[in-house]
């Protein structure tokens, strides 16, 4: 059966700063709280492998950018980092940040890959995160500040806009469950977190419709449908509650402009809600977006609780569930995410039924693997699994298209293998095998598949 996908859809991929520029301490950047805490703990990175030298995009950015093209992506997202552009995180900003930012969206430009471009993926600088991070108000003010900068530096050629990737990804990782600086684990701070980047996205949309700038602006949300284990109403509610906490807490704003009742409800009835000023209902409401990134890996299964709440231990959102481990579900067991493919189709049908069918696009789904080396056949990694896995969620995506959904684009996460948070150089991602060694770059076979499948707009299965 032969998938064909609309005229210009976008096919391509994404990436992000921290993890691809590498020059994390040097051509005037200021440090990010990655660069701080690896510094600190380099033992929370797997075999010490930390910021500084992340894939070399900042030297080989031309001969890579010869890469997508090779992919034939007619789209690219990547991020600017914060910290490089203005190393105090307000204030002065770095000549040397914006002469590499401009190089690479001309050069994208000229070779016809249409620059996608975030403003902050995950990568807090430190300056920023020493008076409080998100916590603070006057971090939201800078934030809005440094997009604004963006917007006039680079908003004459840069049309697609996103004020976040994974907003909740902070908020889990550095206020809940341990796996980002600063390690806090407090509920009502992190829902404070989670606050402020609203505002401060609402902030940044805000000042990109009042400057008038060509194009448009959107958000990366990553977005995990919660499905229970039964339809007994209580996995059905623990399921409800999920959904409210880890997809509807930066949906609703950024698509209806509100926060749902029952999520406030709900942080009402714990003590856990934030601080909120009479003007920040307004707000919100002008941080309405034009175009929605879902990031797409991995569903979340959950059933009710089968165990008191301990009153002691911290509030958390698994006071509402547990996990639950499907029967039978197909895993990735290098990253441990379950690999659900209808996953895409269930997130498009409910935008589309119940968000009014946005303009949005996938903007990262992707398979990270251990030791791809052993996959090498005359010198290539033949990484037919990763085929497989993109072709699947392909067809799930065509069959949510020739519904109906407004769905534009496909990106992969990602082009090159990366640096992952964490998890550095263990599972590889990348359409692109990268010998940390050489910094050789060398086509696996899934970036043969794409560049095929995005020229012709189509694939065959
Ligand atoms: C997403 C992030 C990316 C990327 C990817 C893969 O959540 O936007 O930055 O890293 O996940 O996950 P990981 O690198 O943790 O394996």
């Amino acid at each position: 059966m032969k998938y064909a996908f609309p005229e210009n859809f976008w096919w391509g991929s994404a990436c992000s700063a921290t993890q691809t520029e590498g020059e994390s301490q040097g051509s005037g950047k200021g440090l990010s709280i990655w660069d701080h805490w690896f510094a600190a703990e380099p033992n929370r990175f797997h075999n010490g492998v930390g910021p500084q030298n992340t894939s070399t995009f900042y030297q080989h950015w031309k001969a890579d950018i010869q890469l997508l093209k090779q992919l034939n992506h007619n789209s690219f997202r990547t991020s600017i980092s914060w910290a490089r552009l203005i190393p105090d995180g307000v204030g002065e900003v770095n000549q040397e940040a914006v002469a590499f930012y401009n190089q690479v969206i001309d050069e994208l430009l000229a070779q016809g890959v249409t620059p996608f471009i975030t403003l902050f993926h995950f990568d807090m600088p430190m300056a920023m995160q020493e008076i409080g991070g998100w916590e603070n108000r006057d971090v939201v003010a800078a934030y809005a500040r440094y997009a604004e900068t963006c917007f006039e530096l680079f908003g004459d050629r840069v049309m697609h806009w996103f004020t976040f990737n994974e907003p909740i990804v902070p908020v889990e990782g550095g206020y809940l469950y341990d796996f980002h600086y600063p390690n806090v684990v407090d509920f009502r701070r992190a829902a404070t977190v989670a606050y402020h980047t609203v505002l401060a996205h609402a902030q940044a949309v805000r000042a990109f419709r009042a400057g008038h700038f060509a194009g448009e602006i959107g958000i990366v949300l990553n977005l995990t449908p919660s499905y229970p284990r039964s339809q007994n109403p209580a996995d059905v509610k623990a399921a409800h509650h999920c959904d409210l906490l880890f997809n509807r807490s930066f949906l609703d704003p950024v698509l209806r402009g509100e926060y749902p009742a029952d999520l406030v409800a709900m942080l009402k009835a714990h003590d856990q809600l934030p601080a909120c000023l009479p003007e920040d209902s307004a707000l919100i409401a002008d941080g309405k977006i034009d175009l929605l990134g879902i990031n797409y890996y991995q569903p979340r299964r959950v059933k009710c609780r089968d165990t008191a709440i301990n009153p002691q231990a911290p509030f958390m959102p698994e006071w509402f569930f547990d996990s639950y481990e499907m029967p039978g579900r197909k895993m990735n067991p290098y990253r441990g995410w379950e690999i659900y493919e209808p996953g895409i189709y269930d997130i498009l049908i409910n935008l589309r039924d119940n968000y009014g069918n946005p303009r949005c696009f996938i903007s990262e789904n992707g398979m990270g693997v251990e030791n791809e080396q052993r996959f090498i056949e005359n010198g290539q990694i033949n990484d037919q699994y990763r085929i497989d896995f993109i072709s699947e969620h392909l067809k799930w995506l065509h069959k949510g298209i020739s519904e109906g959904c407004n769905c534009l684009g496909y990106h992969m996460w990602t082009f090159i293998d990366n640096w992952s948070w964490c998890n550095a150089y263990k599972n590889r991602y990348g359409f692109i095998q990268l010998d940390l060694t050489t910094q050789q770059r060398t086509i696996k076979k899934s970036g043969e598949w794409f560049a095929e499948t995005s020229l012709n707009n189509s694939f065959d299965k």
